[in-house]
C-alpha cells in the first residue's frame, strides 16, 4: 500500500517527500524537476510504541512503515500528454491513496506554473486531468461491454448502467469517489477499474511558517471547496519543516518546531493520516527481544493479522492472546494484566482492533 504526492509542479511536493522520509528527492525552484518518482519507506511514528519500549526495554523496535511515493508535477492537458502527463498519470494510477498538494504561500520567488497564488484553481486543475484520464478508461471500458449488453446479458447491462453514471458524473466534473453505488455494484464494477479519481485523497496545504498552526486566507478557502469532500486538509508549512529536518540535533529541532507553535513536526501527523486514508491500522507484539508494530487492514481477523508476521502463522492459526494497549499500557506488564484478568484469548474470528498487543498460538 502507498501513498502518491500529487500536485502541480513547484508546489513542494519534492521538499515535502523530502521531510518525510530520508530517501532524498530531488527538490528545485523550477517546474518539472521530478521525473521519475522517487520512493520512501516511511517510519510512522507512535506514541504507543515509544511505551510500549519503555515498559518492556526489548533488544530491538520497529516501527510500522508506509511508502510514499513523490510523483511528478501534473499540469493543464496532462491527459493529453502535456508535461509527460500520461507518464506521470500511470504513475499515479500505481498508487492507492493521494495526498494532494496545494501551494497555499506567497512568495515572489518560487514560480508557479499558473503566475499566481490561486490553490482552488490548482485543485480544479488537478481534478480535471484525473477525472479526463478516468473518462478515457470508462469510454474504453464501454466500448468493451456495449455489445455484450445489447445481446441481452443482464451482467453486463449492469455494468454499462455503472460505467454510464461514472460518465455522466466525469463530465459534470465529479470524481468517481463522490459518486454513490450499491455495495455489490461497488464491488463488481467500481472497485476493479481502479479509477485515480477513485482513490481516497486528502489535501495538504503548503503555508508560510507564520501560517503553520492557524492556516491563512487561502487555506480557508481550500476549506471551503473541499467541505462535502469528506477528506482531511492538512496544514504544513512544508519549507520550513525541511529546513528543521536538516538540523542534526534532537533538542535542537524540538526548539525550532516550538518556535513556530507546534509541538510535534506537521509531517509525524501527515505520516499518520495517510496511514489511515490507506485503511491501515497497527497492532503490536511485545517481546523482550523486539517490540515491534504491524501493519493491517481495518477490519482484517486474527489469523490475517497473524499473517502479516508469517504465512504459516495464519495457515496454523489456533488462538491468539491479546491485550489493549490500554491495558497494557495502565497495569504495565504482561504479567500485571495477566494477573488483573484482562488478558483476552480470542478465535479466528475476532477482528483485530488498532492497539491490539498480540501473541499468537498456531501449530504447523
Ligand atoms: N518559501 C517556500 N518555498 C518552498 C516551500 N516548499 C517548497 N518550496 C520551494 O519551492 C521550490 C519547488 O519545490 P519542490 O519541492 O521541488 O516542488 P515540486 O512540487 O516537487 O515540483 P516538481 O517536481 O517540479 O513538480 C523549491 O525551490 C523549494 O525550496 C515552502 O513551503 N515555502
Ligand atoms: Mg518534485
Amino acid at each position: 500500500m502507498k501513498a502518491g504526492i500529487v500536485g502541480l509542479p513547484n508546489v513542494g511536493k519534492s521538499t515535502l517527500f523530502n521531510c518525510l522520509s530520508n530517501a532524498k528527492a530531488q527538490s528545485a525552484n523550477f517546474p518539472f524537476c521530478t521525473i521519475e518518482p522517487n520512493i520512501g519507506v516511511v517510519n510512522v511514528p507512535d506514541k504507543r510504541l515509544e511505551n510500549l519500549e519503555a515498559l518492556v526495554k526489548p533488544v530491538r523496535v520497529q516501527p510500522a512503515t508506509v511508502e510514499i511515493v513523490d510523483i511528478a508535477g501534473l499540469v493543464k492537458g496532462a491527459s493529453k500528454g502535456e508535461g509527460l502527463g500520461n507518464q506521470f498519470l500511470a504513475n499515479i494510477r500505481e498508487t492507492d491513496a493521494i495526498l494532494h498538494v496545494l501551494r497555499c504561500f506567497d512568495n515572489d520567488n518560487i514560480v508557479h506554473v499558473d503566475g499566481n497564488i490561486n490553490p482552488i484553481r490548482d485543485k480544479e486543475t488537478i481534478d480535471m486531468e484525473l477525472q479526463l484520464k478516468d473518462l478515457e478508461t470508462v469510454d474504453k471500458k464501454l466500448e468493451k461491454v456495449k455489445r455484450a449488453a445489447k445481446t441481452g446479458n443482464k451482467e453486463a447491462q449492469k455494468e454499462e448502467a455503472v460505467l454510464l453514471k461514472i460518465k455522466a458524473g466525469l463530465e459534470a466534473g465529479i470524481s468517481v469517489r463522490a459518486l454513490e453505488f450499491t455495495d455489490d455494484e461497488d464491488e463488481a464494477f467500481v472497485k476493479p477499474s481502479q479509477f485515480i479519481t477513485d482513490k481516497p485523497v486528502m489535501y495538504v496545504c503548503n503555508v508560510d511558517e507564520d501560517s503553520a498552526v492557524s492556516g491563512n486566507k487561502y487555506v480557508d478557502l481550500v476549506k471551503e471547496a473541499v467541505k462535502d469532500e469528506n477528506a482531511e486538509v492538512l496544514v504544513l508549512a512544508v519549507g520550513t519543516e525541511a529546513d528543521i529536518t536538516e538540523l542534526d540535533d534532537y533538542e535542537e529541532r524540538k526548539m525550532f518546531l516550538q518556535d513556530i507553535g507546534l509541538d510535534e513536526p506537521g509531517s509525524a501527523k501527515l505520516i499518520r493520516s495517510a496511514y489511515k486514508l490507506l485503511n491501515q491500522q497497527t497492532y503490536f507484539t511485545a517481546g523482550v527481544k523486539e517490540v515491534r508494530a504491524w501493519t493491517v487492514d481495518v477490519g482484517a481477523t486474527a489469523p490475517q493479522a497473524a499473517g502479516v508476521i508469517h504465512t504459516d502463522f495464519e495457515k496454523g492459526f489456533i488462538r491468539a492472546e491479546v491485550i489493549a494497549y490500554d491495558d497494557f499500557a495502565s497495569y504495565g506488564s504482561e504479567a500485571k494484566v495477566k494477573e488483573a484478568g484482562k488478558m483476552r484469548v480470542e478465535g479466528k474470528n475476532y477482528i483485530v482492533k488498532d492497539g491490539d498487543v498480540m501473541h499468537f498460538l498456531f501449530n504447523v
